[in-house]
Order: structure tokens, then sequence, then C-alpha cells
């Protein structure tokens, strides 16, 4: 058996940034109410928690990588909402929402990813702090479960 890594929840010393899109701000604003409260819950200063507007779900990538490329941050949540039934370009502003996987990737700095892709208002609301949980909570401690793997396979080298 060789190493194990693994990333702890403890947000202690982390800094993060989350990037909300504006659409659907009813459900987007209770997504970062969710991240915030893990952010809080697992021991990150408010004060180290920086806020990024992005229009809609298919500029969020774009603002991840700006705010990656800064330097600033050990983690991103990413957070959004896109309704199938609203939108006859889901696929793509889904899509495009679901490349900060590789914005991730190349930056090498964690995205934890809170976008909503749903068929309906409904499912929205249920992913956003009723009956399915908060995936703005889930992103949170994804983002900094991932930071602390990160910084746990470098301080191996
Ligand atoms: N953006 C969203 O975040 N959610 C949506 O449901 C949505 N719909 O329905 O179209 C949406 N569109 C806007 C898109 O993200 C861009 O901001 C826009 O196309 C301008 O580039």
């Amino acid at each position: 058996m060789g190493r194990i890594f693994e990333g702890s929840l403890s947000g202690a010393g982390l800094r993060v940034a989350i990037v909300a899109a504006r659409w659907n701000d009813f459900i987007v604003e209770r997504l970062v109410a969710g991240a915030k409260d893990a952010a809080r819950q697992h021991g990150i200063e408010e004060s180290r928690i920086d806020l990024a507007y992005a229009p809609g779900a298919f500029e969020i990538a774009f603002a991840a990588k700006k705010l990656a490329e800064t330097g600033r941050y050990d983690a991103i949540v990413a957070l959004g909402c896109v309704i199938r039934g609203a939108t006859p370009h889901f696929d793509y502003v889904a899509g495009e929402a679901a490349e900060v996987g590789r914005v991730a990737r190349h930056t090498g700095v964690p995205i934890g990813f809170g976008v909503l892709t749903v068929d309906t208002i409904e499912q929205a609301i249920e992913r956003a702090g009723s009956k399915a949980g908060n995936k703005g909570a889930e992103a949170m401690c994804a983002a900094i479960e991932t930071a602390n793997l990160a910084h746990a396979i470098e301080e191996s080298k």
C-alpha cells in the first residue's frame, strides 16, 4: 500500500471566491446563501470569501478563469441555474457553464460546480435548499475538500 491523499473539510486558512450568475436570481441567491453558510460552518472567515457576479451561466466559466488567474484563491465555487423549459439554447448555456471543469484543470484552482441544470423551476427549488438539499453548500464543501487534497499532494513533493 502506497500513500493515501485526501482533503479535509477544514476551511481554516483558505481563501475562496464564489462566482454567481444573475439569471434566475431568486434561486441563485439561495445557492449563494448555502455556499456562504457551508464556508462559515467549515471555518472560512467571511472576509476570505469574495463574490463575483456573472450575467448568466454562460459567462461563469469566463469569470471563474479570470478569478483563478489572479492567484488569490485556493478554490472557486460556481453557482447558477439553467432551466430547460425556459430556454431553447439550454444545452449551449449549460455546456458552457460546465466548462469550469476545464478551467480548474488548466489553472490548477479547484472549482466546485453548483450550477443547477434542471427541467423545471420546481426541480430548481428542490435543489436550492428544500427537499434535495442545497447544491451551493455541496459545491462549497467539494471545493474545500479538493483545495485541501491539492495542498496535500503538493506538500508531498
Ligand atoms: N442564463 C442562465 O444562467 N440561466 C438560464 O436559464 C438562461 N436562459 O434561460 O436562457 C440563461 N441565459 C443567459 C446566458 O447565460 C447568457 O447570459 C446570455 O446568452 C448572454 O451571453
